[in-house]
This record gives C-alpha cells, structure tokens and sequence, in this order.
C-alpha cells in the first residue's frame, strides 16, 4: 500500500503522522528475522515547560506543553526472553539483558539505563504478574539530548509504554504516567513527575497545568495569536555527571525546607513543600518565607546535623531518608552549605506564578503570562542559582527580539530557553537570537537546527504496525 492509502486504512491515534509512521516502518524492516507477528510502534514526544521549573519534585504544580518531536520504539516480543535493545543511531551501542526482579543497572551514563529504568518499573508495577515476556526494541529518538527538552523521558515512556502492549498490559493514563515518573529515578536523579506526566497526557495544541499528589490535568489551548521559540544554549547539561549532582542536592534543599515549615507550623507529616501548602487553605509565598526565615539560619550545612537538631531527629536516620540508599543515595558535596531559604523563595514563588500563568494563558492575557516567565527566569537565576551566563544571554536576546518573556526551561545549568511572542513577532525573535547569540558563540555556523518555533503536540499513544507494514 501506499503510505496515504495506509493512513487511510488505519486510524492513527493523535500525533501520528505520515512522517512518523514512516519512521516506524522503517524501524519494523530492522526487526531481526524470528520476531513474533505482532509488532507495536509507540511515540512519546519530549517536552518544554512554560513555566513552574523546580517545582514539580516538592509536588507542586506545572505548566508544560509536549512538543511535536518524539522518540519512536518498535517492539515485539522475543523467545530469548531477555531484552535486545538497538538504536536507529549507532553512536548508542545495542543491548542485551535479562528480565529479573531487579534488574541492575548499566555504569553511569550508559543510554540503556532509561531502557532499564522502564522495564524496572513496570516489573515493579506488575510484580504479581509473573513471566513477563521478552522483546526485541529499536529506538528512534528525535528529541535532542541534553538540551532540556526532556528526551530522556520521551525514551523512558515510549519504552515503558511499548513493553506494556507487548506483553498485554495495560493501565490508564494517569496510572501511567505516575509509574513512569517514579521509574525514571533508577537513573539516580530524584526527579519529579512532570516529563513523564506530559509526555503521556499530552495534547495539541495545548499547555498542561499539572498538579501532583494525586496526579492531575488541565488542559489549556494554546492561544493562537501565541508562538513559542525554543533555542538550544548548546551547553550541555549533563544530567548524567555534576548536573545530576546539583538536581539532586536541591531535591533535597526543598526537602529540609518543607520539613522546617512543617515544624514550625505545627503540620504534621510533611515531607515537601506540597504537603505544607496542601495543608493550609490560604497561603502566600512571602508570608511562608518570612516564616522559614523565622525558623531556621538560610544555609544548614551539609551534614545535615544542624538540621537534625532544629528537626529534633536523628541525623543518622535523617539522612538515609533525605538522601536515600543504596544505589539511588545522593551524594552532598559536604564543602558547601545547603541553601535552604532561597530554595524555598524560589520554590514558593514559582508556584505562585504558575498559577497565575495557567489563568493568563487560558484568557489569551500573553502580556502577563510573558511577565510572568520573566520573573521565573530572574528567580532560577538569583535564588535557585540552575541559570548560566549563555542561558542568560540567550534569554536577553529573545526578549530583544520582541519576546514576550523568555526563560530558562527544565532543570538549567545548560539546556534551552523558551520564549513566548505574537506568532507575528517569531521570525524577529528568531534572527536576535541568531545574531545575539549563536553568531558570536559559533561564528559561521548555520543555526537552524539550535532553534525553532514548536507546536504542543498529542501525547504518547502505541499502535499495533505489524498489521499495516
Ligand atoms: P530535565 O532535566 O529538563 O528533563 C528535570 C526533571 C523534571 C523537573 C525539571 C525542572 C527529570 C526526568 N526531569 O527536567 O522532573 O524537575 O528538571 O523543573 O528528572
């Protein structure tokens, strides 16, 4: 069949277009000969949050969109009974492992760990369902590594999503997506749920306001006078490496902050900043800070003693909750102080713009959403200290450029910015941040593919290929 007569014959779930069936049936020709007739292709697209950066691991809300670059996995099942992973690009090196209660991790960094990190969790998630059966996988990954846009969550649903259909699980959405979140952590960084969260329930041409404990959405239509322009600072925030490192020291900085506020509140069982403000029918950021402020000195120090004692815990047990154990056990610079109280301004902050945001967007008020994304970005910059020199420089171009509001998106320290403009002021954005930026950091090089404008696309879906190639 030809491929319209294809789509035709089939219908896709959303997000499923011509390119990317193509993708997958150029996959499905790789699948070694002896797999199994059914063959399934899922695609989980990367994302980019508007704003609500840091938030999402002290469970307090966000606003991303998925966008519309995704990562491809087909799969079927093998009679190995192991995985057999491969990359449609070889500079990742195919995989071979065997399906166990535990699976134990590649050496750090290793790509195939987000493979791992998926399998385990829904090993975990299905632990009564014995004999899960083996697959044979190859990935196509389209969303750029290491530059914010979460491609590593892209990897981990699409995977998750696709071991699911080969062996006839099946769970709803939102189920999903918490398995998925919590799954990721098998990398060793202590993330939120917001990727995956997106990744799975994402919708075009929408935003998602995303609220945690319990899991849930609201979707909000792009306006369409909005435009929204990636650009990649090309600093890579290695989140395998010292980034990771610094992702996880803040996870726990918002972690003792929360734990001081409860304290000091008289709330019991709190455990991140979520639980404080879910515990309070009114709250305001400046009134909790001023409170924490009153509590505790800004920085503790790393061995967590000090705050032990304001805590009135055992350090011991203090610390193999807060930094966990084992494989997963975050390892604290003991040089530095832990900075509880801008963390928490940040965090506090934040949250309070996400919500303003997530009305401003839905009432077309572009004005302030891009006011709004500005402040995020100063506040990631002084208080959560994740921005950088190129981040910023990046950010000021954009709003040369006639940027609404500009900042920082995903975890910082290298990665991308996002930019919010009249869709009318997108090709002026584009050339400052060309000019601005890319020509004095990579003189003579192209840009075009460092920046785009990108769409909010649907969010991941599987379909069963073997019936249609
Ligand atoms: P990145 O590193 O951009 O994929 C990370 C976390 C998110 C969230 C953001 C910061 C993972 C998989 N992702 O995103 O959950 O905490 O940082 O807002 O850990």
């Amino acid at each position: 069949m030809v491929q319209a007569e294809k789509e035709a014959a089939m219908t896709l779930p959303d997000g499923w277009d011509s390119e990317e069936l193509a993708r997958a049936e150029l996959l499905v020709d790789r699948m070694y000969a002896g797999a199994d007739a059914r063959i399934v292709a899922c695609r989980a697209p990367g994302r980019v949050n508007l704003i609500g950066e840091h938030t999402d691991y002290s469970g307090l809300p966000v606003l991303p969109v998925a966008i519309d670059r995704s990562t491809i996995v087909v799969a079927a099942a093998n009679t190995t009974g192991e995985m057999e992973v491969s990359n449609a690009d070889p500079a990742w090196p195919s995989r071979r492992f065997a399906i166990e209660r535990q699976i134990p991790p590649y050496a750090t960094g290793d790509w195939a760990n987000y493979v791992k990190a998926a399998i385990q969790g829904v090993i975990d998630r299905f632990s009564a369902r014995a004999n899960l059966r083996g697959a044979s996988m190859i990935v196509d990954g389209r969303v750029p590594p290491a530059s914010g846009l979460s491609s590593s969550s892209a990897l981990t649903v699409s995977t998750a999503i696709a071991f699911m259909a080969v062996n006839q699980l099946e769970l709803d959405p939102l189920a999903a997506a918490t398995m998925v979140a919590r799954s990721e952590w098998y990398v060793g960084t202590r993330g939120g749920g917001m990727d995956q969260a997106v990744s799975i329930l994402g919708r075009r041409d929408h935003a998602l306001f995303i609220e945690f404990d319990p899991l849930r959405v609201r979707a909000i239509k792009m306006p369409a006078k909005a435009a929204l322009i990636v650009a990649d600072s090309r600093q890579v925030a290695d989140k395998s490496g010292a980034v990771r490192a610094e992702y996880n020291r803040r996870v726990v900085e918002c972690a003792l902050a929360a734990r001081i506020l409860g304290r000091a509140l008289k709330l019991d069982g709190v455990k991140i900043l979520g639980d404080v403000i879910r515990a309070l029918p009114e709250w305001n950021a400046a009134d909790l800070v001023g409170q924490l402020a009153a509590s505790s000195p800004a920085c503790l120090g790393a061995d967590l003693k000090e705050a032990a004692n304001i805590l009135d815990v055992t350090q011991s047990e203090f610390d193999a909750e807060l930094l966990g154990q084992g494989s997963i056990r975050s390892a604290l610079d003991s040089n530095r102080p832990l900075e509880v109280l801008k963390r928490a301004r940040h965090v506090l902050g934040e949250t309070e713009r996400v919500i303003r945001a997530a009305d401003a967007l839905e009432a077309g008020r572009l004005d302030e959403m891009g006011t709004l994304m500005n402040a995020s970005h100063q506040s990631l910059a002084d208080d959560f200290e994740c921005s950088t020199e190129r981040l910023d420089a990046l950010v000021e171009c954009a709003r040369r450029g006639g940027a609404l509001g500009a900042r920082l998106t995903g975890a910082g320290f290298g990665g991308s910015i996002v930019a919010l403009c009249d869709a009318a002021s997108a090709d002026s954005v584009i050339e400052s941040i060309d000019r601005g930026y890319y020509a004095k950091q990579y003189p003579g090089a192209a840009p075009k593919s460092w920046r785009a404008v990108l769409h909010a696309g649907a969010g991941a879906s599987v379909i069963d290929i073997s019936a249609n190639a």
